[in-house]
């Protein structure tokens, strides 16, 4: 197991002392990536102490240590996992040669790519989510906000290592460039759609980090499994971290709808004015939510049908999330049966295997996402509401990439008239009505014993620390 160096000025465990003008490299980065955080990062609190997590050990069994830190002086670093000795090329054309320690001529442009467009998104989210501060429900979800907020960029980190030392003087420039494209700027936006969606309210933030995050879940699982063996260790590495940004958006939506369940308890009704003039977000307004984040969570798969999908999986440079639960590992001959809309016909057909990876990443996606749908539908029973339930959106619905793009399904799944679809839209998602109201919700809550009025308390503190600790220091 390897320590991580927290002597240097960038804490990593990869050796960087013995790597001079990689180090002077990322040291000249560093201040940029600073003063960009102390620009697009979280708005107010950078002066406060939080409690935070930070990395100490790349070790399963006790790799975080927790402490009250001032955000900007977070320990962000670079730390990938174990080398494992003579690991091979385990999936697509080159299955039992050794896995590269260097980039391969031939893929460098496209690895370059995969990477860019991963690194993207870890700064983009915490752009995203820059201005919750203000609107936070309790000190809690406040100290949950910064530590996604810290391990995002930390995130970022890691793949401006993997630029740094593995991409020369182009390598360099993308680094810069992670850090001048900038959510929803109309000049300059970020790469992926959903990333340049506004996170303005805490249910966004909620869905968001069940949904987007588990996006992130599955691409960092896909490369994890990759044959350039520093990126495959980073992603590993990252993976560890992640887990608790979904565990943010399940426990937070879980909460939210406790409080409904509770208020709709309370005062005998269904009905959504009762329950939205009680404070709490009505089941109606929820699955909107849900509707948005998960149907924009979907187009970051990429498209059913993918040639570049195919060739990434065939040259080895990424994966199926678990790539070691399939039987065959090259896909070479193998066909996947796949729906698709052709010559204005919903049809089924074979498609090579390979060519259908982002497809076959989405549906593992979907089914995790259907957990919680699953976990919440009980919550709803247990208080007696057997007529209610939450679900997920067809897969087709509101896509913008791949085959279902720019069609009228409605969210069961079904062509429905496209005067009918534009009128409907709005109707599915969260409306300007709905955000004004979720928006009126959004009060500042900093009484560490208190939380806002639309969510429950958690269950559990933090790291064993009580519910009411003070997770930021105010003073
Ligand atoms: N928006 O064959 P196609 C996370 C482009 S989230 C805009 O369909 P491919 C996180 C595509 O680039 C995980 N453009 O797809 C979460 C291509 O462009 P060109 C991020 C899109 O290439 C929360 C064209 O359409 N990780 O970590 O097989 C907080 C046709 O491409 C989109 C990654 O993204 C889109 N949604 O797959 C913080 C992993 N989709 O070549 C962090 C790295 C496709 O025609 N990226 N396009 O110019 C990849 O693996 C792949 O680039 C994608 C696309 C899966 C994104």
């Amino acid at each position: 197991m390897s320590n991580l160096n927290y002597q240097e000025k960038i804490p990593n465990n990869v050796d960087l002392s013995n790597d001079l003008s990689l180090q002077r490299a990322l040291e000249h980065w560093q201040p940029k990536f600073k003063s960009w955080w102390n620009d697009m990062g979280p708005d107010g609190f950078q002066s406060y102490d939080v409690y935070l997590r930070t990395a100490v050990s790349v070790d399963a069994a006790g790799w975080a240590s927790y402490g009250k830190v001032k955000m900007p002086e977070y320990r962000w670093g670079i730390f990938l996992a174990d080398q494992v000795k003579d690991k091979k090329i385990h999936f697509g054309d080159n299955i039992g040669k050794p896995v590269w320690q260097q980039v391969p001529g031939d893929y460098r442009s496209v690895l370059r790519r995969l990477i860019v467009t991963q690194g993207d998104t870890e700064p983009a989210s915490v752009e995203q989510q820059r201005m919750l501060g203000k609107t936070c429900p309790s000190l809690f979800d406040l100290r949950n906000l910064f530590q996604v907020n810290v391990e995002e960029g930390r995130h970022l980190w890691a793949m401006v290592y993997l630029l740094h030392a593995y991409f020369g003087r182009d390598g360099r420039e993308e680094a810069e460039s992670l850090l001048e494209r900038n959510s929803g700027d109309q000049d300059n936006p970020r790469i992926l759609g959903t990333f340049n969606e506004p996170i303005s309210d805490w249910v966004s933030f909620f869905m968001f980090t069940y949904f987007t995050d588990r996006d992130g879940k599955y691409q960092l699982k896909s490369l994890a499994e990759s044959s350039f063996d520093p990126l495959a260790r980073t992603c590993q590495f990252m993976l560890t971290e992640e887990a608790h940004h979904m565990q943010v958006g399940e426990s937070g939506i879980t909460r939210m709808i406790e409080r409904t369940l509770e208020k709709m308890k309370e005062l005998k009704t269904d009905s959504v004015d009762n329950i939205r003039n009680a404070g709490a977000v009505d089941l109606v307004t929820i699955q909107k939510y849900i509707n948005f984040w998960f149907s924009s969570s979907l187009d970051l798969f990429g498209s059913e049908i993918s040639t570049n999908a195919a060739t990434a999986f065939a040259n080895g440079l990424k994966g199926r999330p678990d790539e070691f639960r399939y039987n065959d590992h090259s896909e070479k001959n193998t066909l996947f049966d796949i729906e698709a809309f052709e010559n204005g016909k919903l049809i089924n057909k074979k498609v090579p295997m390979r060519n259908a990876m982002n497809e076959i990443t989405r549906q593992a996606y979907v089914d995790d996402c259907n957990i919680g749908i699953k976990r919440w539908n009980r919550l709803i029973k247990k208080y007696g509401y057997e007529e209610y339930s939450l679900a997920l959106p067809s897969t087709k619905f509101r896509r913008n990439i791949g085959v279902w793009a720019n069609l009228s399904i409605n969210p069961k799944g079904e062509f429905i008239n496209q005067d009918i679809y534009n009128r409907k839209l709005a109707s599915w998602l969260p409306s300007e009505n709905d955000k004004k109201f979720i928006n009126s919700l959004m009060i500042q809550e900093l009484d560490p014993g208190k939380t806002a009025s639309w969510i429950t308390k958690p269950r559990r503190g933090i790291n064993n620390q009580e519910i009411d600790y003070s997770y930021v220091d105010l003073n």
